[in-house]
């Protein structure tokens, strides 16, 4: 009977975020619709394998219109009454198929801005290997004076992120500021449902996920961590590799199993390679949300505060206790 309940009691993404949102009834529609607009995207892009226009820049396009639409369904709201908490949509969207950052015109105006990767990890596209979509949400701080200063705030201001993996099923994973949870496209119904409630990393895991072609260039703490993965002089077996090359789905692995992914500084990039807006920071604040930590190679990276809307930072990020490690090699450099 119990099994039966629960098949038939479906905890649909919407359902979800409404629920959590309860606790916040004054954002309750508001926040809803826009996830709402952003799960649309990725449905699309889900369905949208075949399509022959590139992928990338089609996701681009269907994310940038869903978002800036929601704001003309909550802008009919704002009108009957301006002073209710109903100011919803977007504002400001940073893309990274997009150089600069796309304003929503006043009259569809609300109050959170979205930052987001339509499609990361397109090197992947064309040999069927997992790809994604990430994204960032935040407040703006003043509806009058919106500038990009709205978008230029360190990570820990995020409201919420997630990612949506385009793999073997598709997985939605969304943390709204409490906890971690995952949810699986069910294609017949068309609805994300809750499959991963409260995700928590492992303390530690036994894969470390880093581009090893790049070992030259790295520098000595990195060069000594991954060393160590491989020849722990502690008495612990070695750690396994994996690495896909698709930040979605290397952090996916890594939030499930426990283990760290690194993509480190290098000699050449001496950023790394990973932008902070829309890769750098949603992941890291999945990471803390299931109780990982996210550091760059010199602060928590959520504590960055971009200076242009595509930054880049190192990055080295999953189980709490790995990322002790390589943060204590750092230390002992410094
Ligand atoms: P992209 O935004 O151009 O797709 O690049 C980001 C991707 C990430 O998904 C992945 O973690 C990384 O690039 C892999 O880089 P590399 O091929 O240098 O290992
Ligand atoms: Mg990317």
């Amino acid at each position: 009977h119990a099994a039966e309940a629960q098949r038939t009691d479906l905890m649909t993404i919407t359902r979800h975020v409404l629920n959590e949102q309860g606790r916040h009834p004054e954002s309750r529609g508001d926040f809803t619709i826009l996830l709402s607009h952003i799960v649309l995207g990725c449905k699309f892009v889900a369905s949208a394998g075949e399509e022959q226009k590139k992928l990338d820049v089609l996701s681009n396009e269907v994310f940038v219109k869903a978002l800036v639409s929601s704001g003309r369904t909550i802008s009919s709201v704002l009108k009957l009454d301006s002073d209710t908490p109903f100011l919803s949509a977007q504002c400001v969207l940073v893309s990274e198929e997009n150089e600069e950052a796309i304003f929503v015109d006043a009259p569809l105006r609300g109050k959170y801005c979205v930052c987001f990767d339509p499609l990361d990890g397109s090197s992947n596209i064309d040999c069927g290997v997992s790809i994604g979509t990430i994204f960032g949400i935040y407040m703006i701080k003043d509806k009058d004076n919106v500038t990009l200063d709205d978008v230029l705030q360190p990570g820990t201001d995020m409201l919420a992120a997630g990612y949506c993996m385009y793999g073997s099923s598709c997985t939605l994973v969304l943390s709204t500021g409490n906890g971690v949870n995952g949810f699986t496209l069910d294609p017949s119904l068309g609805e994300f449902i809750l499959t991963h409630p409260n995700i928590k990393i492992p303390n530690r895991g036994k894969i470390y996920s880093v581009n090893e072609g790049n070992a030259k260039n790295w520098d000595a703490p990195t060069a000594k961590f991954v060393e160590k993965c491989k020849y722990p002089q502690d008495g612990s077996s070695p750690k396994s590799l994996r690495y896909i090359g698709s930040m979605v789905a290397d952090v996916h692995r890594t939030l499930l199993y426990g283990g760290i992914f690194l993509y480190p500084a290098d000699e050449k990039s001496p950023n790394g390679k990973l932008r902070v807006l829309y890769e750098v920071f949603p992941m890291s604040f999945l990471m803390e949300k299931a109780g990982g930590q996210a550091f760059t190679g010199k602060q928590r990276a959520l504590e960055l505060v971009p200076k242009k809307i595509h930054d880049r930072s190192p990055i080295f990020l999953g189980s709490y206790d790995d990322v002790e490690d390589i943060k204590a090699l750092y230390a002992s450099e410094s």
